[in-house]
């Protein structure tokens, strides 16, 4: 197992990955926030197989949270981080400071506008996507990576990076990852380790209506209200979800569909408490999450609640 070398400015991932594409060698990348889990590793492990050198960054974004939001709060696990980047092959990880992306003077954004950005996340978290799409162009743009490498659960993110890696001309391909889940269904995602125990067993409605929306969808139901309505229906047994959206959109535009058909995008966005959980399911392709069924998490949560006294 040999140590990713770390860099640490724009200018060093550049010139890293500038010397393997002259030596005719095809560069991955792996844009992330840290605090790797299991989802993570997935992206990292197709990006070392299928490059010959896999690049990882490492970046706790602030352009892309709003003020009130978790910038603060959100896991730093760096040293394990990188024992997951050895022990998964790769060759480099781009760990830089705040200051090192945002130098004083920084003046410029980047903003993908149209449909991908007309609902959804877009309009409850104003101005994330202008922050994502800022961090990734210049991600991008530094490390010149043949592919990079982005997860299916964050599907508006998916279309907003196509989006602008076509518009400007980036030449890097967007490949996009399948959804890991924990063992209990839940969509892997940093912010799980802020849910209490109880507060996980309430969140496994989410992927327990997209379960819903899978069977329905393979029964041959394709009224995208209908399909919507059974995802509800699940989200609704957990009294402590507060729903923000739940929809059936193209994977593309996000644009919403009166039909449901294979490769359609059906999302759930749902807070616990301060803790916001997204979730997403492709229609007709992506197998219906396994949960456990609500009884048996009904007992476990009065089990729970009765050992808390
Ligand atoms: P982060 O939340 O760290 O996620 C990094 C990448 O891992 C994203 O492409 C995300 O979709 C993917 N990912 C997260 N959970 C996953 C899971 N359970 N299964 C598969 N892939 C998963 O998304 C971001 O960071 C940031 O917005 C970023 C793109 C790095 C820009 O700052």
């Amino acid at each position: 197992m040999s140590e990713p070398t770390v860099v640490e400015t724009p200018a060093a991932l550049r010139l890293a990955s500038e010397r393997w594409r002259a030596a005719g060698l095809m560069v991955g990348l792996v844009p992330t926030m840290g605090a790797l889990h299991a989802g993570h590793a997935s992206l990292i492990r197709r990006a070392v197989e299928e490059c010959d050198r896999a690049v990882v960054s490492i970046f706790v974004n602030p352009a892309q949270f709003r003020p009130g939001e978790d910038l603060e709060r959100y896991p730093r696990t760096v040293e394990q981080d990188l024992a997951l980047c050895a022990g998964e092959g790769v060759a480099a990880v781009y760990l830089p400071l705040v200051e090192a992306v945002y130098p004083p003077g920084f003046a410029t954004s980047v903003s993908v506008t149209g449909t991908a950005t007309a609902g959804f996340d877009a309009e409850r978290r104003p101005g994330h996507f202008d922050g994502v799409a800022l961090i990734v162009t210049k991600l991008l743009v530094a490390a010149r990576a043949d592919v990079a490498y982005f997860g299916a659960k964050d599907a508006q993110q998916c279309a907003v990076v196509r989006r602008l890696a076509t518009d400007l001309d980036i030449g890097t391909r967007i490949a996009v990852c399948p959804t890991v889940r924990d063992h209990d269904g839940l969509a892997l995602s940093s912010r799980n380790a802020y849910l209490s125990p109880e507060q996980r067993l309430q969140a496994l409605a989410i992927p327990r209506g997209l379960a819903a929306a899978a069977r329905a969808v393979a029964d041959g139901v394709s009224d995208a209200s209908a399909v919507v309505a059974a995802v509800e229906l699940e989200l609704a047994a957990s009294p402590d979800l507060e729903v923000e959206y739940v929809a059936a959109v193209d994977p593309e535009s996000f644009v919403p569909v009166a039909t449901v058909i294979s490769g359609t995008q059906i999302l759930v966005a749902a807070r616990i408490s301060t803790t916001r959980l997204i979730d997403t399911l492709c229609a007709g392709v992506d197998e219906a999450p396994a949960v456990p069924p609500r009884a048996v998490v009904a007992s476990a949560v009065g089990t729970a609640m009765a050992g808390r006294g």
